[in-house]
């Protein structure tokens, strides 16, 4: 059976207590969304968006997570305390926080091997930069980085992969529909042999997702949903991509 799909909004570091209201605006609009549908908030706002999201079908989740279970880390976030809060899925090795925070693909699995051992579902993100697309090293990178950042026991229950092509993030581009396909089919077969049924795991595509391009990003071949970033502040605009999904 085809998994649900999956529409999931990271906010980045943006929003505040008050932009809450586009979460009760965005549940009141799609009381039973046809698709999964998540909101990944700034870590200071998961435990009051789930309290107000609470009678809603709309799931939270974390941006990053320690790889450790607690302990002398200032400044970061245990998947258990995601956990407690609420969370049920985390983003993990997003491209700002590789870039940012020079996390690595060993660094990504170890946090997806907390986020599983806490009960989370961990979002791993993949892409390549415009350099490495001109230099035709895009399959190789994405290898790389699926066989470097997915932990042992990975499956379609615990993982979800976003790609996301660097030079797309919030720059209005996006790829062919021929060059999604070609590297969401790669993805595909890597995934085939390992371990469990990661085959079957959902793949998102992420980068410049907007409702006016959603509904012909979803029917490419093995897009099972969207990693969102801009379009998902505000409740029209993500709506508008859980309606095309
Ligand atoms: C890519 C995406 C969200 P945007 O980072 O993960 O952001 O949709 O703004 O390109």
């Amino acid at each position: 059976m085809a998994p649900r799909k999956l529409a999931a909004g990271n906010w980045k570091m943006n929003g505040d207590l008050a932009s809450l209201t586009e979460i009760d605006q965005l549940c009141k609009a799609h009381p039973e969304p046809g698709c999964d549908m998540l909101i990944c908030p700034p870590a200071l706002l998961v435990y009051p968006m789930v309290a107000s999201a609470q009678t809603h079908a709309l799931m939270v989740g974390g941006q990053d997570c320690h790889a450790k279970e607690s302990g002398a880390h200032t400044g970061d976030i245990s998947a258990a305390q995601l956990r407690d809060a609420g969370a049920d899925y985390v983003i993990l090795g997003h491209s700002e926080r590789r870039a940012d925070h020079g996390e690595t693909n060993a660094d990504v699995a170890a946090k997806a091997a907390a986020a599983h051992q806490a009960g989370l579902i961990a979002i791993i993100c993949v892409g390549e930069t415009e350099a490495q697309r001109d230099a035709g090293e895009t399959l190789s990178v994405i290898g790389d980085q699926i066989a470097g950042s997915l932990p042992e026991r990975s499956d379609s229950a615990n993982t979800v992969i976003a790609y996301e092509p660097v030079w797309a993030i919030g720059t209005g581009r996006t790829p062919t529909n021929e060059q999604i396909a070609e590297v969401h089919g790669f993805i595909r077969r890597q995934l085939d042999g390992r371990t469990g049924d990661a085959v079957n795991l959902r793949l998102l595509y992420g980068g410049s997702v907007k409702p006016v391009n959603a509904a012909e990003i979803f029917a490419i071949p093995n897009v099972d949903g969207a990693l969102v970033g801009g379009a998902s502040l505000k409740a029209a605009d993500f709506g508008g991509i859980v309606a095309a999904l």
